[in-house]
C-alpha cells in the first residue's frame, strides 16, 4: 500500500518516493502485553547475527559479488531483512530514493507499542562497496540490528519508549539514504527522536573497541556495559560525520554507536589490552573484495551486539 507522501517529500523533486507499508502478518503479530520486562537486556545469540551474515554472503555471491547501492544484491538483502521483520510483527516501510542516478532503499521497522513522543531508533547501513560482499562494512551492524530487532519480538519487551530500527541504503555514497530520512522528517517526527544508536563495522577481525563520544548519557550506557564485561573502551575520534549518525546529529538528534574499527592500525598499547596484532589494521578487508564472511572476529560481534542490546532496554525502559 502506497502510503501519501509529504509535502516535503513530494518537493523532493529528482528523487521518487515511493513508501510500502507493511503491518506485520498476523502470524507473528506483536504478542499481548506481558508483565513488565526487568530492564535488564537479553543475550544476543551471536549464532543467529552469523546466520545472517551467512545469508548476506550468499546475497551478494549470487548477486555479482556485492551489495552496494543500486545493485540487485541490495534489494535482496533488504527483502531478507524485511521477511524477518514482518513475520515477527513488526510494521515496516521501504523509502525509496534515487542517488547516483540508480534507485536506492531504506528499510524502516517500528516495533508497535510504547511512548511514539519518545522514538529510541537503532541503525545500520545495510550496503556494502561494489568491491565485495561487505560483510563487516557493514554486514556486522546490519545483521546486528536485525538479530536485536528479532530479540525484541521474541521476548515480547514492552518498552515505555516506542522502538525503531533502520536500515540504511547508499551510506557508502555519503549517507545518501539517513540524510534522506532525516531530511523528509517532520520536525515534530525529528523532535520525537530521543536518541540515534548508529552500528557501522563492529565485528572486525583485529577489533578494538570504540565508543561514540557524541551524547555523554548513551557513551555512558555504552561505557557502563563493556565495564561490566571488563572489557576496555576508547573514544571513537575517526568517524566524525563519517556514517549515518551524522544526519541525525547535524538534526540535533542525540546520537551514539559502536565501532571495531576500519583502516587505521592497531598500536601495540591497543593490542595489549585488546589483543589482536599491533601494527596490522583493526580490518585490513576495509572496502576489499576481502570482505566476506571469514573477515569477522565473532568475540567482538557477540560483544557488540550485545552491548547494542543492552542499551537499547536502557534507554528505551
Ligand atoms: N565510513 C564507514 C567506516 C568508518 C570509518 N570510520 C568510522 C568511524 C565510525 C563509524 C564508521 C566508520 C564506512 O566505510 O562505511
Ligand atoms: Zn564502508
Ligand atoms: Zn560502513
Amino acid at each position: 500500500m502506497k502510503l501519501p507522501v509529504s509535502g516535503r517529500a513530494a518537493a523532493a523533486g529528482a528523487a521518487s518516493i515511493v513508501m510500502l507499508l507493511t503491518i506485520g502478518s498476523t502470524a507473528g503479530a506483536a504478542p499481548a502485553p506481558g508483565p513488565a520486562p526487568l530492564a535488564a537486556a537479553p543475550d544476543i545469540p551471536v549464532a543467529n547475527v552469523k546466520a545472517h551474515l551467512a545469508q548476506l554472503q550468499s546475497i551478494a555471491t549470487a548477486n555479482g559479488g556485492n551489495r552496494a547501492h543500486g545493485r540487485a544484491g541490495y534489494k535482496a538483502s533488504l527483502d531478507y531483512a524485511k521477511a524477518k521483520l514482518d513475520a515477527a510483527g513488526y510494521t515496516t516501510v521501504v523509502q525509496q530514493f534515487t542517488s547516483s542516478g540508480r534507485t536506492g532503499y531504506n528499510l524502516i521497522a517500528d516495533w508497535p507499542g510504547g511512548d511514539t513522543g519518545r522514538v529510541v531508533m537503532a541503525g545500520s547501513h545495510l550496503d556494502s562497496v561494489t568491491a565485495g560482499a561487505g560483510i563487516n562494512d557493514n554486514g556486522s551492524g546490519s545483521a546486528a540490528v536485525l538479530e536485536l530487532a528479532l530479540t525484541v519480538a521474541r521476548t515480547g519487551y514492552q518498552p515505555t519508549k516506542h522502538l525503531r530500527f533502520a536500515w540504511w541504503g547508499a551510506e557508502e555514497l555519503g549517507m545518501v539514504g539517513s540524510r534522506y530520512y532525516v531530511n523528509n522528517l517532520s520536525s515534530t517526527n525529528r523532535a520525537r527522536i530521543s536518541g540515534y544508536l548508529n552500528f557501522d563495522m563492529i565485528g572486525s577481525p583485529n577489533p578494538g573497541y570504540f565508543v561514540y563520544d557524541d551524547d555523554p548519557a548513551i557513551e555512558k550506557t555504552f561505557k557502563d556495559y563493556f565495564a561490566g564485561i571488563g572489557v576496555p573502551t576508547e573514544i571513537e575520534t575517526e568517524g566524525d560525520g563519517r556514517s549515518d549518525h551524522a544526519p541525525f546529529k547535524n538534526a540535533g538528534v542525540p546520537v551514539g554507536g559502536l565501532f571495531s574499527g576500519a583502516d587505521y592500525t592497531k598500536t601495540a598499547a591497543q593490542a595489549a589490552k585488546w589483543g589482536g596484532t599491533a601494527g596490522r589494521a583493526f580490518d585490513r578487508c576495509y572496502h576489499s573484495s576481502c570482505d566476506t564472511s571469514a573477515n569477522i572476529d565473532d568475540t567482538a560481534l557477540n560483544r557488540n551486539a550485545d552491548a547494542a542490546a543492552y542499551a537499547v532496554w536502557t534507554l528505551s525502559s
